[in-house]
């Protein structure tokens, strides 16, 4: 399929090292993927789910030890462990590949290694960068070839050019203890072993989009950001495009793809969705910051979906999709989990295959189970999704899970005290990476597993772009998981939260003042539109106290996170932090 000397010597090699029967190179076409779809439904690894409820759906299950991203099995491998920074995980890179390279040593014997050519961005953009991953597993093939722009076309754009990222991966004995995740910015290298799940072996998505590329970023003036990408269409057309970062598992999806409430809908507003995960960032001749979504597809949270939280995606992944650990309804052939509906399936399998009774109270799904699905199913998609030179950005929103200490909603001051806001982020954890749910841990603009680099040096590309973005785009926080003291949610979310967002909107057009706190700027009560909702007035105030004391208690923890991010914290951010606490002492 190509005569690039580096794509095929390095196929060579990975080959002498793994050892497959065969070698198949993934094209694109339809064809391939149907008899792909047919070869892994044989042998069980996924299965055809009601074609008439669900045309093109498949159902898989994966190992039970095998069900999130791993973050401590997670390694940058720079040469110098200062580069890959305290926050990650580091391993040196002669000594990593020498250490994964036995567990590869014959690990494709008996098996088929797929070559996967890869675009994340729009093949022969500007923007695109191309990646080839090498794995043996039809179900990676299969999620690649939603995720990402998959086929010759590729590398008919590489040419003979050496740019690429080269992905290995192998599913080898889905071995926990020898499970790694191994990145190596220095030589656009990443190998994924020992499992078969989501962000561990997409390379494309976290390892690729984020890590790698914001190393890249930084080397190249740009940015790699964990944002979703959204257009607000006013009634008279004019469309204000708005990233947000929320930590994995947080909501990004149901924000991306929200459907607004009553009173702006009818008067003839629309929301668009141009990505739900991942940003690249770069500053447009016009002086303004422009997002593209290097991504093709969704791999969303599946619990929690429904048609109040987010019919869009519902619908989104009515065909062509892969469901990865859901409820089998074994009545109809088709899938449910935790947050459907109120009816879940009587005649049933659980994530796990094992004949499941709804009323025993245990979970049917994995809280971590995903759909895979298409981004041209989804009805509200952007029609600048395709469009080479992405969306100019208006507002950027940082956003946590936290039930008691940010308010609703506020704006940063500049571009700097924005990086400080986004910097000090934090959230309470969820199922999306292994370990604790529901502890709060500091997660930096939602990067902290995905920062390819010392997350220092990460702050300062941060404040450095901000310098050369003579029109940048206004800084933000949100927080949509206030509790009151019974622990329920007080913002009602979902589509509710356009209101937020318009505010933002109002905020960077200048159209609308705003409190000056110790934290930044907040909105004034009326400036909230609660028209249609059922919520008044005071409980709006409430959501927007800024809480001075539990403010100051935040600071040690801060401090402690700076502390551990090491010494290349910017000083910057340390004046941000000391100017922040003098505001709460004055
Ligand atoms: O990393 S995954 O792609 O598995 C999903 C996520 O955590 O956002
Ligand atoms: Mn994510």
């Amino acid at each position: 399929m190509t005569n690039n000397k580096y794509v095929l010597d390095w196929i060579n090699e990975m080959a002498a090292m793994t050892q497959p029967d065969k070698i198949v190179w993934i094209d694109g076409t339809e064809a391939q993927a149907e008899e792909l779809r047919a070869e892994a439904c044989s042998t069980g690894e996924i299965s055809k789910l009601n074609q008439e409820l669900l045309p093109g759906c498949y159902l898989h299950r994966t190992a039970i030890n095998d069900v999130a991203r791993v973050e401590d099995r997670t390694f940058i491998c720079t040469s110098k462990k200062e580069d890959a920074g305290n926050i990650n995980n580091w391993m040196d890179p002669s000594e990593c590949y020498a250490k994964l390279s036995k567990l590869y040593a014959g690990s494709m014997k008996g098996r088929t290694m797929y070559v996967i050519p890869y675009s994340m961005g729009i093949v022969g953009s500007d923007f695109a960068k191309y990646g080839i991953e090498l794995t043996d597993s039809i179900y990676v093939v299969l999620n690649m070839l939603i995720m990402t722009r998959v086929g010759t076309n590729v590398l008919e754009a590489l040419g003979d050019d050496a740019g690429f990222i080269k992905g290995l991966h192998a599913r080898a004995d889905i071995d926990e203890a020898n499970r790694y995740i191994c990145h190596f910015p220095e030589d656009n290298t990443i190998w994924s072993v020992n499992s078969g799940y989501g962000g561990n072996v997409l390379l494309g998505k976290k390892c690729f989009a984020l890590r790698i590329a914001s190393y890249l970023g930084r080397k190249e003036g740009w940015m790699a950001e964990h944002m979703l990408i959204l257009g607000i269409e006013a009634p008279n057309g004019d469309v204000k495009y708005i990233c947000a970062a929320f930590p994995s598992a947080c909501g990004k999806t149901n924000l991306a793809m929200l459907i607004p409430p009553e009173f702006y809908k009818s008067k003839g507003y629309k929301v668009w969705c141009v990505g739900d995960d991942i940003s690249w960032l770069r500053i447009g001749s016009d002086g303004r910051l422009w997002a593209v979504n290097p991504e093709n597809g969704f791999f969303g949270v599946a619990p929690g979906t429904n048609v109040k939280s987010n019919p869009n995606a519902l619908a989104t992944t009515m065909k062509n999709t892969i469901f990865t650990n859901v409820v089998e309804n074994l009545d109809n052939n088709t899938v449910w989990w935790e947050g459907l509906d109120k009816n879940p399936p009587k005649n049933a399998r659980n994530w796990k295959g094992e004949v499941w009774d709804c009323t025993d109270g245990s979970k049917g799904a994995h809280p971590n189970s995903r759909f895979t699905a298409m981004a041209t199913n989804c009805p509200c998609l952007s029609d600048k999704f395709n469009d080479p030179a992405g969306v100019p950005i208006s507002a950027i929103v940082f956003g946590g899970r936290r039930a008691k200490t940010a308010p609703l909603v506020y704006q940063s001051t500049s571009w700097q005290n924005g990086t400080f806001v986004g910097s000090i982020m934090a959230s309470e954890t969820t199922a999306a990476a292994a370990g604790a749910v529901g502890v709060v841990r500091r997660d930096p603009m939602a990067m902290r597993p995905f920062v390819g680099y010392d997350m220092g040096d990460y702050f300062k590309h941060w404040l450095d772009m901000g310098k050369k973005i003579p029109n940048a785009p206004k800084i933000f926080h949100v927080n949509w998981f206030r509790t009151d003291d019974e622990g329920h949610f007080i913002w009602p979310g979902f589509g509710d939260n356009m209101r937020v967002l318009m505010w933002i909107l109002a905020r960077c057009e200048g159209a609308v003042d705003a409190r000056e706190t110790a934290i930044g700027y907040v909105p004034y009560v009326k400036d909230i539109e609660i028209a249609g909702l059922d919520i008044d007035e005071k409980t709006i105030e409430g959501l927007l106290q800024v809480d001075t004391a539990l403010w100051k208690e935040d600071i040690p923890g801060i401090r402690a996170f700076y502390e551990q991010v090491g010494d290349r914290v910017p000083a910057e951010l340390y004046e941000e932090l000391n100017a922040l606490e003098a505001r709460l002492n004055g």
